[in-house]
C-alpha cells in the first residue's frame, strides 16, 4: 500500500492587493499552512507529496525568495515530492519561476521531481513500483487537454500502481464556459487505466464529501482544491487529501480522507433587520458574528430597519462585534432608522398630505418606510 498527500492551486505569489493592511499576514499564512501540510503528510506516513499544479500564481513575477521558501518547505518532506506545472505556472523551459525553482533545488538536499515531460515517471517505493503519468500545462490556456499522450500509451494494468496527474477544468465540476482550461470529462479520465487521478485547477475540493476522521472508498478522481482559502468567492476552508492505494493484481483499493489546512477564513455575512418584526440589530450581529473565528476576513452587509436607539449607535455595535477580526468591511447603505408615527408627526405638519399618507400606512412598516423615503426625496427637490 502507498499513501499520497495531495494538494494544489497553492498560488504562492498571490498579492492580496484588496487587503493592503493585512496583506503580509495573508501572504505569510499560505506558507505556514503549506508547511503544516508537509508535517501532516509526515505524521500520516505518506510516501508521496503531490502538487497538482498552480503551486505558483504566475510564471514571471514571483519573488525569488518566495520560490526558495516553497522549495525549502517541500525539501523538508522525507518521501518523494511531485510538482506538476499548472496553467498559472506552466512550463516550457523558459519561465523565470522555474529557473528560480531549479536554482533553489541546487542549494538543498531534496526529493523533488518536477513533472515537465509527457512521459511515465516510475518511482520505487518499498516493494512497489508507482508510475506517474503527468498531463501538465505548457500554456495558460488551451482548448485541448494534455491527456492525449497517455491515451496512446499501453499502460500495464498490473505490477505497478498507475497514478495520473492532470491540471485543468473537469466538466460539471469546474465552470469553464469558454472551454479554454484544458477541459476534461470524468468518463474520459475513467477510460484511461489509472488507479487514481490527482487533478488540480478547481479551487474547491472534489469530491466534497470526504471526512477528516475516516477514510472513504469509492472515488478515483481527486481534486483537493487550494490549501488556504483565497478570497470571499472561494468556497473552501482549505484542504489537502490523504489517499491510500492498495493494489493486488490489477485491482486497486483506493480510499481517502481530507485534512483541513486552512486557518484564515473569508466570510460574506448578510444581516437583515426588521424592526417591525421586533428584530434587534445587536442580537442579530451577535448571532451571526460570534461563531466566526477571530482569524477571519469579514464583509458585513446590513439591510432593513433598526429601532432608533440601535440605529444611532450602529457604528459602535459594528465595532463591538467586528473589531476582533483580522479585517472587516461594511456595507449598510440599505439600513434605515425605523419610521414611527411620532417621528412623522415631528417632521411633517399634521394636516399635510405626507402625514396623512403615513398615518394610513401605519402597521405596515415596509410600506411606511418606502413612503417616508419617497416623501423625503420629494421634499429635497
Ligand atoms: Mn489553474
Amino acid at each position: 500500500m502507498i499513501k499520497i498527500f495531495v494538494t494544489g492551486d497553492n498560488h504562492f505569489g498571490k498579492k492580496y492587493d484588496r487587503y493592503p493592511e493585512i496583506r503580509d499576514r495573508l501572504v505569510d499564512n499560505r506558507f505556514v499552512c503549506f508547511e503544516k501540510m508537509v508535517e501532516k503528510a509526515e505524521q500520516e506516513g505518506c510516501d508521496i507529496f503531490a502538487v497538482t499544479g498552480d503551486l505558483f500564481d504566475n510564471c514571471s513575477s514571483i519573488r525569488k525568495s518566495d520560490v526558495e521558501r516553497v522549495v525549502r518547505i517541500l525539501a523538508g518532506f522525507a518521501g518523494r515530492v511531485l510538482v506538476l506545472p499548472g496553467n498559472h505556472d506552466y512550463y516550457t523551459g523558459e519561465e523565470k519561476v522555474w529557473k528560480d525553482f531549479d536554482d533553489a533545488l541546487r542549494t538543498c538536499d531534496n526529493n523533488i521531481i518536477r513533472l515537465d515531460r509527457f512521459e511515465p515517471y516510475p518511482i520505487e517505493i518499498a516493494e512497489e513500483t508507482v508510475v506517474i503519468y503527468p498531463a501538465f500545462c505548457r500554456s495558460k490556456h488551451s482548448r485541448e487537454n494534455n491527456l492525449g499522450w497517455i491515451k496512446k500509451m499501453s499502460v500495464p494494468k498490473s505490477g505497478q500502481i498507475n497514478v495520473g496527474m492532470a491540471h485543468g477544468a473537469i466538466e460539471g465540476v469546474t465552470p469553464d464556459m469558454q472551454k479554454e482550461y484544458f477541459l476534461m470529462t470524468e468518463p474520459e479520465l475513467q477510460a484511461i487505466p489509472m488507479d487514481v487521478w490527482l487533478v488540480g485547477h478547481t479551487h474547491i475540493p472534489y469530491p466534497g464529501g470526504l471526512s477528516e476522521d475516516e477514510e472513504i472508498g469509492g472515488y478515483r478522481i481527486f481534486n483537493a482544491g487550494t490549501h488556504a482559502q483565497t478570497d470571499l468567492h472561494n468556497n473552501t476552508r482549505g484542504y489537502g487529501f490523504i489517499i491510500s492505494v492498495d493494489k493486488q493484481g490489477d485491482k486497486a483499493q483506493v480510499s481517502a480522507k481530507k485534512y483541513q489546512s486552512g486557518t484564515i477564513f473569508f466570510y460574506d455575512i448578510a444581516v437583515r433587520v426588521s424592526s417591525a418584526e421586533g428584530d434587534s440589530l445587536e442580537a442579530l450581529l451577535q448571532e451571526k458574528l460570534d461563531p466566526l473565528e477571530a482569524e477571519s476576513v469579514v464583509r458585513l452587509t446590513v439591510t432593513g430597519s433598526a429601532v432608533s436607539e440601535e440605529y444611532s449607535r450602529r457604528r459602535e455595535l459594528y465595532k463591538k462585534y467586528c473589531d476582533r477580526f483580522l479585517s472587516w468591511e461594511l456595507q449598510d447603505d440599505e439600513l434605515h432608522e425605523e419610521i414611527t408615527l411620532d417621528r412623522v408627526r415631528e417632521e411633517f405638519a399634521e394636516s399635510s398630505f405626507a402625514a396623512k399618507l403615513m398615518e394610513a400606512l401605519q402597521g405596515d412598516q415596509t410600506e411606511l418606510q418606502m413612503a417616508y423615503e419617497l416623501l423625503q426625496e420629494c421634499s429635497r427637490e
